[in-house]
């Protein structure tokens, strides 16, 4: 891992406009939250600056007085202005020339993030496709910006005829998106083969750990499965996801699933290009909504996952809801009569974990079915499968095999029944 020790961290001043439409309390948790994308991304933060406005200044985002005020502040105090909305390249060129510094809109920040927290290949294909998304109009701004000259400088030698730089530009980057889908269309091929086969071998009870960025999903996962997810009190610290089986084992195997988090104002290139490592996510039968409850802005955590997750196809998939990290704050009586059969709790506390544990482990056994399954002696290879997939009640030797009584996943129960006979 690498580590900023040595240099300076770079010093960044957050800038936002209030629109009318935006609440106090919203604006101040979404500024709160630029700021940890800030820390995330190793920028100490040392100053906010606001401005309450009935839309963002065409030109520049911030009004030309403030614009002025914000140079003023700038001068020696800070490397970059991070800007609390998506903005337009125009936007953002003006500004940096007026207040003197780089600036960075709240879209840039998330990206950046993914980008460097990216790990898997397919992670890193998908942040990439995302990032080029981005790029591409504000290329197509930055010629403009540049002048007629550039546009008019057409080419010769391999430019189609009269083709500009910027448009070069732009078909190189459309050409590497599309052969990076290619490349992730055949991981997601892959992984399906493989996940396909997983079920076979595991039954198919999953549970997917959703939420939004830094709730405890991670946490939860290593608790639950005693697997070693990466925890970081970061934004967006995972990025792919991973399954392992809940432990301790038992009937059915239960596989849980780590997930990447949720933001306000995910970019839509990010929401898009990973929906296929979300995907995996949503075969689950059950979805384990994890809130950070000690967050004051929780209700509009929960919303915005929910929204999430209804864009990319997940609304009927039954929810699981976990008010987690109750240690740190939050009102666990009222949590508990707003949203009934939730669950509330500290990944801190083991008991808590075991209840977690439990409300799983109960979804799935509601599902279960007993039936009768008779196995040939013929066909005792089975034998083995049977007992990891099932949970076997009875067994009485007959004839030519053995009588079973099991209870287990109807699926899984059903494909069991179809090999004894073959
Ligand atoms: N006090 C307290 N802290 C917790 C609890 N659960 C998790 N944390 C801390 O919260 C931070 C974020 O936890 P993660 O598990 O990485 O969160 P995540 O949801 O996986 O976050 P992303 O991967 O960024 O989406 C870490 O510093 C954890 O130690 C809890 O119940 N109580
Ligand atoms: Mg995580």
């Amino acid at each position: 891992m690498t580590r900023e020790v040595d240099h300076k961290p770079k010093r960044a001043i957050v800038a936002a406009v209030q629109l009318p439409g935006a609440s106090d309390v919203e604006f101040e948790a979404s500024l709160t939250e630029l700021r940890q994308l800030a820390k995330t991304l190793g920028f100490e933060v040392v100053g906010t600056f606001t401005q309450k406005r009935a839309s963002f200044d065409s030109a520049a985002y911030l009004g030309l007085g403030k614009r002025q005020e914000l140079k003023g502040l700038v001068q020696d105090r800070a490397d970059i202005v991070l800007v609390d909305h998506e903005i337009s390249p125009s936007q953002a060129h003006n500004l940096e020339k007026e207040v003197g510094c780089e600036v960075m809109d709240r879209t840039m920040v998330i990206l950046e993030i993914f980008h460097r927290h990216a790990r898997s290949r397919a992670a890193r294909a998908q942040v990439e496709i995302a990032r080029l998304g981005y790029m591409a109009p504000r290329l197509r701004e930055a010629a403009k910006l540049a002048g007629p000259q550039s546009r008019e400088r057409s080419g010769v030698g391999g430019r189609a005829g009269g083709e500009s730089q910027s448009e070069l530009d732009r078909r190189k980057i459309r050409d590497r998106i599309a052969e990076l889908q290619k490349e992730l269309d055949a991981m997601h091929l892959e992984r399906k083969t493989q996940r396909a086969r997983r079920q076979e071998r595991q039954g198919l009870a999953r549970v997917a750990l959703v939420g939004y960025t830094n709730a405890g999903k991670s946490t939860l996962m290593r608790a639950l499965t005693g697997s070693e997810a990466l925890v970081a009190d970061k934004l967006f610290a995972t990025l792919d996801t991973t399954v392992r089986a809940l432990h301790p084992e038992g009937v059915p195997r239960i596989l849980v699933s780590d997930t990447v988090g949720f933001i306000k104002n995910l970019p839509h290139g990010l929401v898009a290009s990973f929906k296929s490592t979300l995907d995996e996510a949503l075969e689950a039968s059950l979805l384990a909504h994890v809130v950070d409850a000690s967050d004051p802005g929780f209700e509009r955590q929960l919303a915005v996952t929910e929204e999430v997750l209804d864009e990319i196809g997940a609304k009927d998939v039954p929810r699981l809801l976990v008010f987690n990290k109750i240690d740190r704050g939050g009102d666990e009586a009222a949590l508990r009569a707003k949203y009934s059969g939730c669950i509330v709790m500290s990944a801190r506390r083991e008991g808590d974990i075991e209840k977690l544990r439990e409300a799983i482990r109960a979804f799935f056994r509601q599902r279960l079915v007993e039936a009768e399954l008779f196995l040939p002696w013929s066909a005792q290879k089975l034998r083995g499968e049977i007992f990891a997939t099932c949970e076997v009640l009875e067994e009485r030797a007959a004839g030519e095999g053995a009588f079973l009584r099991v209870r287990g996943e109807p699926e899984a129960v059903q494909r069991l029944r179809e090999q004894a006979r073959r």
